[in-house]
Parts: C-alpha cells; sequence; structure tokens
C-alpha cells in the first residue's frame, strides 16, 4: 500500500517547487525591463544619478493643462501628463538646492529657479493630448505652466542640481 505521508511530501515539495520556479521567473522579467528613456542627475551625489522610465513606475504621474505659445504667436491648450519635477528630486533625494539646469540631447539648456521647480505647473512630460512621446530625441519634454515655449526643453537628457 501507497504511504499516504509520503504522498503528501511529494505533493508539498511540488508545490514548493513550482512556487520557488515562478517567483524566479517573474524577478528576472523586471531585471530585463527595456529602459525606455534615461535622464542623467549631476550634482546630487559624486557621480551621476540615472533617472529612468522605470523609476516612474514608482511615482505619482500628474496632469497638467498649458498653454503652449508658439514663435508665430499662435497658442495651443494642450493637456500634459508627466512627472513633477519637484517629485523627482524628491526621489533622488536632491536634499537643499537653489536652482536647477535643465539640458536636452542637442545642448539646448535653461536655468530654473528653486521657485518655479516647486510650482505645480512644471514636469517631466510624456504624454501630451493622450498620446506618448514616442520621437526617438523627444521622449521626455520639459513642460512649464504659464511660460513661453522657449521654456520648454524637448529631448530632456540632463539636470544639474545647484547647491
Ligand atoms: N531640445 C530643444 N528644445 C527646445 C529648443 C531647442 O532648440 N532644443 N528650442 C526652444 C525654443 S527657443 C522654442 S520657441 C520651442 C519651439 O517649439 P516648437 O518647435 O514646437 O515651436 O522649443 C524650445 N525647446
Ligand atoms: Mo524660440
Amino acid at each position: 500500500m501507497v504511504n499516504i505521508k509520503r504522498l503528501i511530501g511529494i505533493f508539498v515539495v511540488i508545490v514548493f517547487a513550482f512556487t520557488f520556479f515562478v517567483g524566479c521567473s517573474g524577478e528576472q522579467n523586471t531585471a530585463a525591463k527595456e529602459v525606455t528613456w534615461t535622464i542623467s542627475i549631476e550634482g546630487v551625489k559624486d557621480e551621476a544619478i540615472s533617472f529612468t522610465d522605470i523609476d516612474t513606475e514608482k511615482m505619482d504621474i500628474r496632469e497638467i493643462t498649458a498653454i503652449l505659445k508658439k514663435k508665430d504667436g499662435s497658442e495651443k491648450e494642450q493637456s500634459w501628463k508627466g512627472y513633477g519635477i519637484k517629485e523627482v528630486l524628491n526621489y533622488v533625494n536632491a536634499g537643499e538646492y537653489s536652482s536647477i539646469v535643465v539640458e536636452a540631447g542637442d545642448g539646448y539648456s535653461k536655468d530654473y529657479t528653486k521657485e518655479l521647480v516647486e510650482s505645480e505647473g512644471i514636469i517631466l512630460g510624456v504624454m501630451v493630448d493622450g498620446k506618448a512621446l514616442e520621437k526617438e530625441d523627444n521622449k521626455v519634454q520639459l513642460v512649464v505652466k504659464g511660460k513661453p515655449g522657449n521654456w520648454w526643453i524637448k529631448g530632456v537628457a540632463k539636470i544639474i542640481v545647484n547647491k
């Protein structure tokens, strides 16, 4: 006759092995996840911090309505979704700072005071009017509510934190 205790023992081992296998493959999936964009944050630690779209998965997405003022004088209301610069700095434990510089891949850059950075209308935009930014050179765009187009940085590549 089959030993019932032995049978239960084998069953338990199989269940454990299966759970372990599923657990591990789940972890592997996360590790292998592809990074869509990276922003280098300088001035916080000795080495630059890589802030990526994977990091934003742990943050709240924010939606703002902003008016894009074009060079030709025309205005367009847009609905942007993204991550507050203030929250990003908080996420990387930037601590005290006086201003930041936001720089694009093409070298275009601008300074932003702490006062502006702490306001609600300045975000790293990843989606406009329901569409994700997909251009290779513009996956993340700095959106600054109430400021003209030259304050909006396309293809953010670097943020420098000035102490
Ligand atoms: N990366 C990058 N972002 C940039 C610029 C630039 O040259 N490079 N020009 C700025 C200026 S001066 C303006 S007026 C707007 C132009 O936006 P538009 O092409 O949608 O009108 O983008 C701003 N953001
Ligand atoms: Mo401009």
